[in-house]
């Protein structure tokens, strides 16, 4: 039931290094045109680092590995398309829709055409107040099984970030800073929550997805890559605004899966774009890693 495209397959078969890469943060998770110069620019970088990069959404019900520019095109600009998050894609490939898939998705897609290292944004995670909204991201239960390692800046605090890592714990999920001993907030380079573990290269993060999957482990791996110094934005700085952000969220009794993509939405409102420009910078910073790592994995699978 997949379209993988000539590239993405070839680079498969013949064991090169592949960058998976969502469509939510496309699609849903920044304003049109930056959306698509973005996803463009990511593929790129992928690219120059040496990797091939595979964008994965579905497309006219087809859940479709590797995307053409066109693809992008319509996935950043058309209004129809779906986020779809993994209930959802029954929904879209029965009903021949367009989606846009998230980190629960894209892992599982990735997963079953033999991709293992993905690379976003953030991370869904577990939402503030959610012991009374019960409000828990499907990316956190798809780490929990699917063995993709995922390349992120750690997760926003329009998510409770404390009860997240808790719950990756319970999960089996090891959180990986890079470079790092404190987890990062997306936004800013620090949450005030430790890294569970510590990476300092591509070759000790390889080494660790290997020695997870030959035990027998199976389930992702984060790693969280903190976002440059000279593009954060102050903790203090985005607290203040991610809490009005909430706020306006609860006064318009916006929840479930709108919840996200409004909060983001709203976020770049309020700071006029200078979010969207962080978020960008983070995400090209993440696709530089993640195609390091996907070499090096590349390579220890190829010696065994
Ligand atoms: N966080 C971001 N940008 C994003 C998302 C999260 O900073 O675009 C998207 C990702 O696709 C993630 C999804 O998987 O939101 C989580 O949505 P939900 O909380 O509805 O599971
Ligand atoms: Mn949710």
């Amino acid at each position: 039931m997949l379209t993988v495209t000539d590239e993405v397959r070839d680079a498969l078969e013949s064991g090169q290094p592949v960058v998976a890469l969502e469509s939510t943060i496309i699609s849903h998770g920044m304003p049109y045109p930056q959306n698509v110069e973005m996803a463009r620019t990511v593929e790129g970088i992928v690219r120059d680092n040496g990797a091939v990069p595979a964008t994965i959404a579905v497309l006219h019900g087809r859940p479709t590995i590797g995307l053409s520019a066109d693809d992008l095109e319509l996935l950043a600009s058309d209004e129809s398309v779906i986020k779809v998050s993994i209930r959802d894609l029954p929904y879209v490939v029965s009903r021949g829709l367009h989606g846009a898939t998230t980190v629960a998705s894209t892992m599982r897609l990735a997963a079953l055409a033999g991709i293992g290292v993905f690379v976003t944004g953030g991370l869904g995670g577990v939402h503030r107040g959610a012991e009374t909204s019960y409000d828990v991201s499907a990316d956190l239960t798809e780490l929990s099984t699917t063995s993709v390692a995922v390349v992120c800046a750690g997760v926003k605090s329009i998510l409770d970030i404390g009860l997240t890592l808790e719950k990756l714990e319970t999960l089996g999920v090891p959180v990986l800073g890079y470079g790092t001993d404190e987890f990062p907030s997306f936004f800013s380079r620090s949450s005030g929550f430790a890294a569970p573990m510590r990476a300092d290269s591509p070759a000790e993060v390889a080494a660790l997805m290997a020695a997870k999957w030959e035990l027998g482990l199976s389930g992702g791996v984060v790693v969280a890559n903190p976002i440059p110094a000279e593009s954060e934005i102050p903790a203090d700085e985005i607290g203040a605004i991610i809490d009005q952000a909430l706020g306006d969220m609860d006064r318009l009794g916006i929840r479930g899966k709108d919840a996200t993509p409004y909060l983001l939405g709203r976020i770049v409102e309020i700071t006029s774009g200078e979010s969207l420009k962080a978020n960008i910078a983070l995400v090209e910073h993440n696709a530089r890693l993640g195609a390091a790592i996907a070499r090096e994995y590349a390579g220890l699978s190829s010696r065994r």
